[in-house]
């Protein structure tokens, strides 16, 4: 029997944050495509554009003037998926038909007043703005009674169903842990429980050694390609100290969260030379006033690009029937993220 080479075989990955399985399928990255390729964008954008309801002083669609804002500016998402008000559950029927009625806040984080920029263009200082506005979100949202998970996260990119290419993210907090987040925390609790130290903690570790999936560290935050990524492109942001959440962070530690993604951003759009689409997203301790000493803080990116800025992963058939696939290894794509450059292309 031939010896199994991780670059060849196909093969199945544990996800211990999901506690699910990709098949990866290295030896099929080299097929041709003759399918539906996305526009690579690109457009030069004005600092500021009047028709813009994102921009500072602008008013939005249903009529709100934006303040005129300097540096970061949140305001109610004005077409939320969630509303206050709390209605009557219904009496249950049968565990067929289960339904509960669900509260929450959504908001919209502009990133910067400049019309032009994204994450990756901006400096580590503004960044650093950003993460301080999700940290006073997610204390505001989260001190609400019913709010017990705030969901930070961004939409980079048409081909994410970005509505609008300001720099923007959403911020949607709810009573519930959803679905995602709920198995996240109980693999989580059940390493914690069994070992008395955090998984992502122990995983970081043996990452560093291994040395195979690093894409960039620096003191206090290690950006890689996960393990069992799904994304041809997935990274994943873990911090170094074992902390929960966005409120534990020392002011160095909260300056080098910034500068990861600042550089991991740089080097997804330097990859095809294009602003790179992804949604991105925290992970940390639900708001629901217990303790969670299983909880170690995370942000994922899971970008659709997988072989030009046109030429992006579908998510169909057997991923939708059966589970997630991925052809081009974990370890090829963080070889390829390490070595690209860390000078934003449009800066050459
Ligand atoms: P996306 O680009 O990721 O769709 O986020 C934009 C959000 O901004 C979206 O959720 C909200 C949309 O509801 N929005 C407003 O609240 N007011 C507006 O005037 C336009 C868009």
């Amino acid at each position: 029997m031939q010896a199994f080479d991780n670059n060849e075989h196909p093969h199945r990955r544990f996800n211990p944050l999901m506690g699910e399985w990709v098949l990866v399928s290295p030896h099929r990255a080299k097929r041709p495509w003759q399918g539906q390729k996305e526009s690579a964008g690109g457009e030069e954008r004005p600092h500021y554009d009047p028709t813009c309801y994102l921009c500072a002083g602008n008013l939005r669609s249903d009529g709100t003037r934006n303040d005129d804002y300097k540096d970061v500016f949140v305001f109610d998402n004005d077409f939320p998926s969630l509303l206050k008000e709390e209605v009557e559950t219904p009496a249950a029927t049968s565990p067929l038909f289960q339904l509960k009625p669900e509260r929450g806040i959504n908001r919209v984080i502009c990133f910067s007043p400049r019309h032009d920029l994204t994450l990756p263009e901006m400096e580590v200082s503004d960044i650093e703005k950003v993460v301080e506005v999700w940290k006073e979100q997610y204390i505001d949202l989260g001190s609400n009674s019913f709010i017990n998970h705030v969901q930070i996260f961004e939409n980079k990119g048409a081909v994410m169903g970005c509505s609008n290419p300001h720099p923007h993210g959403q911020i949607w907090s709810q009573s519930s842990l959803p679905t995602n987040v709920e198995k996240t925390q109980a693999n989580l609790k059940k390493y914690f429980d069994a070992n008395g130290r955090s998984l992502l903690a122990d995983y970081l570790a043996e990452e560093l050694e291994r040395k195979e999936r690093i894409v960039l560290e620096n003191e206090h935050f290690v950006a890689l390609v996960p393990f069992w990524a799904i994304w041809p492109f997935e990274t994943l942001i873990v911090s170094k100290r074992h902390f929960g959440n966005i409120t534990e962070m020392t002011a160095e530690e909260k300056t080098a969260f910034a500068d990861a993604i600042k550089r991991l951003t740089v080097k997804y759009d330097n990859l095809f030379e294009t602003s790179f689409p992804y949604s991105s997203g925290i992970h940390q301790t639900p708001t629901d006033g217990e303790d969670h000493p299983e909880w170690h803080f995370h942000m994922h990116f899971y970008p659709p690009l997988l072989r030009s800025a046109t030429v992006k992963k579908f998510m169909v058939g057997y991923e939708l029937m059966a589970e997630a696939q991925r052809d081009i290894s974990p370890e090829k794509s963080a070889a390829t993220l390490r070595e690209l450059s860390e000078v934003h292309y449009k800066q050459k």
